[in-house]
């Protein structure tokens, strides 16, 4: 596992970020450039390419925090080069020569072989992932407020103002950090140029409008991302427009916001179909925005918008839809299966904080909100979903079981989180393992369809499922429909 203390084994070490550097990218330096200067090393922290910054807001940023970011052409071989928000080889940086090549980034990989690497693609930011890598070396960040905030600003802005954000370590982040809030107000008023105006107002009349579909697509000329959100914002608004994509090319790749007001496509659900196996998207059901990256579309041999608009059909020309709240779902041809009796893992609420404390519960599916008590318990899934149970319904399911459940290994660790004092707890460090007492009734069959399932129990999203999952009917309440996942499925039902 890649750790910043490696870095502290070379002397003499160069930080790039990519051509054209954007917030995100000049942050992540800079905050990599004060953990190794604080450490004594001899430290640079530059960007190449043929321009010079100057968007307005990037330059306030460097003037307000004072940061050291050097513009270079040529660049000594240096003993270690590290990148941040971008790859070694990739398009969008110029490369220069060294003995150690470093990458740390949250775009999907394109280049490969370096020394040392971390690309965690889920994550809103390259700040968050410096911001969580500079944690595990116990860095101080409210000793350095200027770092706070260029993190801060950094995730901010490559979210589209923090709407496109969906990772639980971004919302760490940005709920952790002690910026400078004036430094920040300064900075997001100062967003927009005339010509990105004219940019957004350019790109405002030039869209192709599918009304059978009910989306449209607009496109941009080359512009800062955060020009994207604020065009999709924009016509969103329009009466007839109920989901709109909208993109730019900007460098080595296609830059997406997406906004959706309907109920059947959720933003965030969409932008992960248009950019599955080509990029990386994530955000809330109402907004969303992505990155699709031009090497991909250059394999498919396809233009940009003709691939979009490929996708956008195939996604709304190819689900079923199944409203469970109003509507029996037919099981004619659904077979019989038993949830097994796996050992799970539960947390009492009142262990972790005192009873009354209102907690909000943080997982790789979102936030969920509780009051901690002795009469609320938190069932933690295998794939880390937690949700509340109470403890009477609990105990005529569930008993106590010895040997602890298996696989709690999550990309994000389940945290539990203090509303009044915003302390935050690891949840699995109270974690306890339970069976189930008796085995779970249903029938389920494959899907054959994208499917979405309307849920009593939320209004506000659907579940979704693709063809190989599962829809699944319990027994003793017909109204209780879900999807699960293939791989689940396997590991948790069997046939009777
Ligand atoms: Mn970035």
């Amino acid at each position: 596992m890649f750790s910043l203390s490696a870095l502290l084994d070379f002397d003499d070490i160069t930080i790039q970020c990519h051509d054209n550097p954007d917030a995100d990218s000049i942050a992540s330096g800079f905050a990599l450039y004060t953990f190794l200067d604080a450490a004594r090393k001899k430290v640079r922290l530059v960007y190449s390419g043929r321009s010079k910054i100057t968007k307005v807001n990037l330059l306030e940023l460097l003037r307000a925090l004072s940061v050291p970011l050097e513009h270079v052409k040529d660049l000594p071989e240096a003993k270690a080069l590290v990148l941040v928000d971008c790859q070694y080889g990739a398009g969008n940086v110029t490369k220069f020569p060294a003995e150690t090549i470093v990458v740390i980034d949250h775009h999907r990989r394109e280049t490969s072989g370096f020394t040392l690497e971390i690309i965690r693609p889920q994550l809103g930011s390259c700040s968050t992932l410096v911001w969580d890598l500079l944690k595990k070396q116990d860095f101080d960040f409210c000793a350095c407020p200027d770092v706070s905030t260029a993190l801060y600003y950094g995730l901010f802005s490559d979210t589209n103002n923090f709407a496109e954000l969906s990772h639980p370590l971004d919302k760490d982040m940005r709920d952790s950090l002690c910026y400078d809030s004036h430094v920040i107000k300064k900075l997001k008023n100062s967003n927009l140029t005339l010509t990105e105006l004219r940019i957004a107002g350019t790109a405002l009349t030039r869209y192709k409008n599918n009304r059978d579909l009910g989306y449209a697509i607009f496109k941009a000329e080359p512009c800062d991302p955060n020009i994207l959100g604020f065009i999709s914002d924009l016509a969103l608004q329009v009466n007839s427009i109920d989901i709109c994509i909208v993109y730019a090319c900007i460098q080595n790749g296609i830059k997406l916001s997406i906004r959706s007001c309907s109920r059947e496509v959720m933003a965030n659900e969409f932008i992960a179909f248009l950019t599955e196996g080509v990029g990386s998207g994530g955000g809330h059901i109402e907004k969303a925005g992505g990155f699709i990256q031009q090497s991909a579309l250059d394999g498919l041999k396809a233009e940009t918008e003709d691939f979009l608009e490929a996708r956008a059909q195939e996604y709304m020309n190819a689900y079923d839809v199944v409203d469970a709240a109003n509507h029996a779902l037919d099981i004619t041809g659904m077979a019989k299966y038993n949830k097994k009796k796996i050992p799970t893992n539960y947390v009492m609420s009142a262990d972790i904080f005192a009873e009354g404390t209102p907690i909000l519960i943080r997982t790789l599916e979102g936030d969920a909100e509780a009051i901690a008590s002795k009469d609320v318990y938190l069932m933690i899934g295998i794939l880390g979903e937690v949700y509340p149970i109470q403890a009477g319904k609990f105990w005529v399911s569930y008993e106590a079981a010895e040997d602890s459940a298996p696989g709690l290994d999550y990309s994000y660790a389940p945290t539990v989180r203090n509303k009044l004092t915003g302390d935050s707890a690891d949840l699995l460090a109270f974690a306890k393992p339970c069976l189930p007492l008796t085995e779970v009734h249903i029938r389920a069959a494959v899907l054959t369809r994208n499917t979405k399932i309307f849920t009593a129990w939320n209004a506000e999203g659907y579940m979704s499922g693709k063809p190989g999952d599962f829809i699944a009917v319990r027994d003793d309440d017909p109204q209780d429909v879900y999807i699960v996942r293939k791989d689940i499925f396997e590991k948790t039902y069997k046939a009777p």
